[in-house]
């Protein structure tokens, strides 16, 4: 694995030029320390540790670090980094708060001029260091020249129930610690560079989108532009979705059999895989899927071809969500149709952050129960509690005043956050920002058909956000952050994206097995009829205006 790192990093491509890291197959072998204390660059690092930050907040130590393998900790080394002056520092903007943070400052001459702040997924707890191999992390914005951030959140990560007899660290996680680590990054960056970084991005999904959403609404001079992936941006409401559906699927019989699960994705994607001109195994539009349960159900008796009466049921509401049950309307959207695969219908396999959203938020409790949640008795705390760090305000006025603009994206075959949540969410800041036209001028959205949460899946999942492969080349076209420059730069704004999948995950392969268009919604990507089903170029983006949302 460390082979195969070190031979995908050999040629990096830096600024337009391709760089040989000659040395790197033995740096890799070493853990690099502090550098020269007599080069000027190490002493500035230095320097900033005994310089003051704004009130609360402070450098605990800068030490510039040379090329190679650089050692975290026993659980953590990060491979393969050019020369950087690492930062650590602490923020406490309340007295009980504990937030940590790292600030991470390419070689002056290696900088591009710009902060790209990376985020912090699930309940964070921990600086997001590097993502083996993986896109936007830490280490790979500094490997391409960016400054960059990220924070623990004021919390560690074993500290599950963080927030109990803590609401001030509860606040940092939910708002406040993007916020100050930000504002920190920055001043630190002016001090060692000696002017300001150029412009400000953040490049995050899934909790990271969620921390994003709230810089844009709450503190929109953080950021110039902002990337949201798949945002867990509604918690309050997802936890009472989550809870809701291992509750119901809990009840003997309800369960969609594993064994079922491959008849049932098939007559899925015999009803609409081919609707977007290709039988491919991926639906590019699955709000337009017609696919009705009760085809499959058993005519005579349970059998491994078909679902029972109950099952069908249970289809029925993972894919439609739950409802209020004062007045039937949608509390959340349900999951789309075409990732009836593993965890499909497995609520208690896929995560275990909506119990723990429930016990810190809600309750305060650590014992409780997620099987005694009764969504009547447990909506209204819940959605009380949202209050504090859902971002689900549709008010962008100050950060469009300052020009800032926002890509979002969301897989639709994510089975942790609904992608129905993106196009809900996307569609009501449309509503309030003027309609689709207007709202197009500052944010816009990208489904990716076929991709999961984040990343990965059947479909072309790799266009520069966290977590994904690193794409092909570093373009407007392939890369989500150069396209939010060209856009916050030159007024270039995005159409569409260029998606790459790989013929293997394994994030040091460069072969490509196939490409596809990622479309602005509501536009959706059609296979022309002819041409390469390969090649991005055999397909085009047609608008479809996709079903209401309840
Ligand atoms: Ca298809």
């Amino acid at each position: 694995m460390v082979e195969k790192t070190m031979i995908r990093n050999l040629a990096y491509s830096f600024a337009g030029v391709v760089l040989f890291h000659a040395a790197a197959a033995s740096a890799a072998q070493h853990q690099n320390g502090v550098s020269s204390a007599a080069d000027p660059e190490a002493k500035a690092c230095a320097a900033l540790t005994r310089s003051r930050l704004v009130e609360g907040t402070s450098i605990v130590k800068a030490t510039d670090v040379s090329a190679g393998a650089l050692k975290i900790s026993d659980r953590i080394t990060v491979p393969n980094l050019p020369a950087f002056c690492r930062v650590e520092g602490i923020s406490s903007p309340t007295p009980d708060s504990n937030i940590h943070f790292e600030v991470w400052l390419p070689r002056r001459s290696f900088w591009n001029k710009r902060f790209l702040s990376t985020g912090e997924g699930g309940f964070a707890g921990q600086v997001r260091y590097g993502g083996s191999g993986l896109d936007a992390a830490l280490d790979e914005n500094l490997r391409r020249g960016y400054a960059t951030a990220s924070t623990d959140t004021g919390h560690e990560t074993a500290d599950l129930y963080f927030a109990i007899g803590h609401p001030e660290r509860g606040i940092d996680y939910l708002r406040r610690a993007k916020h100050v680590t930000t504002v920190a990054a920055k001043e630190i960056i002016a001090r060692y560079y000696g002017r300001p970084s150029v412009h400000s991005y953040f490049n995050s999904c899934s909790n990271g989108g969620r921390e994003g959403l709230i810089e844009a609404q709450l503190y929109p001079d953080d950021f110039d532009g902002l990337i949201i992936g798949a945002p867990w941006n509604l918690q309050s409401r997802s936890s009472i979705a989550h809870l809701w559906m291992r509750q119901l699927l809990g009840v003997p019989g309800a369960a969609i059999p594993s064994n079922k699960l491959p008849m049932l994705h098939a007559a899925v994607l015999k009803a609409c895989d081919a609707a977007d001109g290709l039988a491919d195994g991926v639906i590019n539009n699955p709000a337009s899927c017609r696919f009705d349960p009760k085809t499959l159900e058993c005519k005579d008796g349970d059998g491994p071809a078909c679902l029972t009466s109950a099952q069908v049921l249970s289809l029925k509401k993972i894919y439609e969500g739950p409802r209020d049950p004062r007045d039937g309307s949608s509390i959340f959207p349900g999951f789309s149709p075409g990732e009836e695969t593993e965890t499909f219908g497995r609520p208690d396999k896929v995560s275990g952050f909506p119990e723990q959203f429930i016990a810190n938020f809600v309750y305060g409790d650590p014992n409780w129960d997620p099987l005694t949640f009764d969504i009547e008795k447990d909506m209204p705390a819940t959605l009380q509690a949202g209050r504090m760090g859902d971002a689900g305000s549709t008010d962008f006025e100050a950060a469009k005043r300052r020009g800032v603009k926002i890509i979002q994206y969301h897989g639709w075959n994510d089975i942790r956050i609904p992608p129905g949540n993106s196009t809900r969410y996307y569609e009501q800041v449309a509503r309030a920002n003027g309609g689709l036209g207007k709202t197009k001028d500052f944010y816009r959205l990208f489904m990716v058909p076929g991709m999961g949460h984040c990343y990965a899946g059947v479909g072309a999942s790799n266009f520069g956000g966290v977590g994904q492969q690193r794409p092909p080349v570093r373009d407007g076209a392939h890369d989500l952050v150069v396209a939010l420059e060209d856009w916050v730069e030159r007024g270039i704004a995005p159409r569409e994206f260029v998606a790459t999948k790989y013929v293997s995950s394994d994030p040091t392969t460069s072969v490509v097995q196939f490409q596809r268009r990622l479309c602005m919604h509501p536009a959706v990507a059609k296979y022309k009829g002819a041409g390469d089903p390969n090649d991005a170029a055999s397909f085009i983006c047609v608008k479809e205006i996709p079903p209401a949302s309840p």
